[in-house]
């Protein structure tokens, strides 16, 4: 992508309503415009990080045997009339009529959705397990909208519902997820730390709740050191619930059953919330299936959410500087900037146009500023937007056939030919893909 023909509109200066970092970094990097409060339009950059979030939940989604489909962001009220939640769920729930005066809502959640789903084509046990996820904007009419994507009113949430004949089957369920969440978490370059939760709103007796670490976090999490060194081809779901990790206002010091040498402290912030509520909505929703003695028993149900949006502003929040953005490579919105100092140059013209087709060829994202603007502008423009990558093609050091290339993260540059530069980006970049 050129950046003179493509649309981020970059900020110098910080928003004055914008109180934590990832919603100053997010406005200024030209990834999100708030349209009202807590509800945002997304800009092009933006949008590329939340789409390569969103694929990297949907395929540990698909890895751990859930099923996509999309159910809709409007539900009719009947439902929730039913399950007793249209009462429950109080202001938060936006309310209101269809022009045939029927009484609709904006989805805050979907449990009562998928469970009449399942009881109008399920009903035996042979169908079970049965585990449905949607990738699909949510509303809260939070009272507080705040932090940007981090509590929006408007946000998007992966959820889903997993159906067991039993409370035994449903416990496996339950750990698949939350394996699956530990995976998904490592994979976007966060450090997960589960923890035991109330239900709320949600209901159900067992919760999870996962954080990651930021130290720029709302929460101030206490936890087993161990928690932080998971291996990701070898998770043992039960083991990581017995390592003990509570919230602030839940540790006590005195009785932390811990050594305090194994104690880690550190600020986290939620990204996704797992339940196991039994048959809760499966009773009221009459969703029963039929046991192999012919019984109709209620299904055993959990539901699993990931804030996907939340996540572009955990992510920053976990990796920034004082420049800007640093995005871990797998959800980087451009993998590479390459940035044309002199692009009135005839040289440097011609030898970034040969670079970007190369990695145009390579298929991958890269993000070519040609600007005709100041050098410092380029430069900072591309530190706030975070590409892990700067390969920076100047006049002097194309005399010398050599080209400097940064990497954001460490900053550290060096100088090297175009073909030493390429073959080392292609290299680095494939082997995380
Ligand atoms: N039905 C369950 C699981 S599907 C549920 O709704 N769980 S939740 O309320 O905990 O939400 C799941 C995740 O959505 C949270 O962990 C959080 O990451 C995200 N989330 C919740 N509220 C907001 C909000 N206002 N803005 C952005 N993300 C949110």
């Amino acid at each position: 992508m050129k950046f003179s023909n493509y649309f981020i509109p970059t900020l110098k200066n910080n928003p004055a309503d914008a109180e934590i970092v990832s919603h100053q970094l997010m406005i200024r990097a030209g990834m999100i415009k708030q349209s009202s409060a807590g509800i945002y339009s997304w800009l092009p950059l933006g949008l590329r990080v939340l789409k390569k979030i969103e694929e990297i939940v949907r395929q540990e989604q698909n890895n751990s045997g859930a099923i996509e489909i999309l159910m809709p962001t409007i539900q009719s009220a009947d439902l929730w009339v039913k399950s007793g939640r249209y009462e429950d769920y109080g202001k938060e729930l936006l309310r209101f009529k269809d022009r045939g005066g029927r009484e609709m809502l904006y989805g805050p959640t979907n449990e009562e959705l998928i469970t009449e789903i399942f009881q109008s084509y399920v009903n035996s046990y042979k169908d079970l397990p049965l585990n449905l996820y949607h990738i699909q904007w949510k509303f809260r009419d939070e009272l507080r909208p705040r932090f940007g994507v981090m509590r929006g009113r408007e946000f998007l949430m992966k959820d889903n519902y997993s159906f067991d004949l039993n409370e035994e089957d449903a416990k496996i369920s339950y750990n698949n997820m939350f394996t699956a969440y530990i995976k998904t978490f490592l994979k976007l370059g966060l450090t997960p730390i589960s923890l035991r939760a109330d239900t709320g709103p949600i209901g159900g007796n067992l919760s999870h709740e996962f954080q990651v670490l930021a130290s720029t976090g709302e929460s101030t999490l206490y936890y087993d050191k161990e928690l932080e060194s998971i291996n990701p081809e070898n998770i043992e779901p039960e083991k990581l619930q017995s390592y003990y990790a509570a919230v602030d206002d839940l540790h006590d010091k005195d009785n932390c059953p811990i050594d305090e040498k194994n104690l880690k402290i550190s600020k986290g912030i939620e990204v996704g919330h797992i339940f196991y509520f039994g048959t809760k909505y499966s009773e009221k929703l009459n969703a029963n299936v039929q046991n192999n003695n012919g019984e109709k028993i209620p299904v055993h149900m959990g539901s699993y959410g990931i804030g996907v949006s939340r996540l572009v502003g955990a992510i920053i929040e976990a990796f920034h500087d004082d420049k800007g953005i640093i995005w871990p490579i797998q959800v980087a919105p451009f993998k590479i900037s390459l940035i044309n100092l002199m692009p009135d140059d005839k040289n440097c013209k011609l030898e970034c146009d040969k670079l970007y087709e190369i990695f145009i060829n390579e298929n991958i994202d890269i993000l070519y500023d040609d600007r005709v603007c100041s050098i410092g502008k380029k430069l900072s423009d591309n530190d706030l937007i975070g590409t892990p990558y700067h390969l920076i093609v100047g006049k002097r050091d194309l005399i010398n056939n050599l080209v400097e290339l940064k990497e954001r993260k460490t900053n550290i540059s060096k100088k090297l030919t175009p073909e030493e530069a390429c073959n080392f980006l292609i290299k680095q970049i494939n082997s995380k893909k």
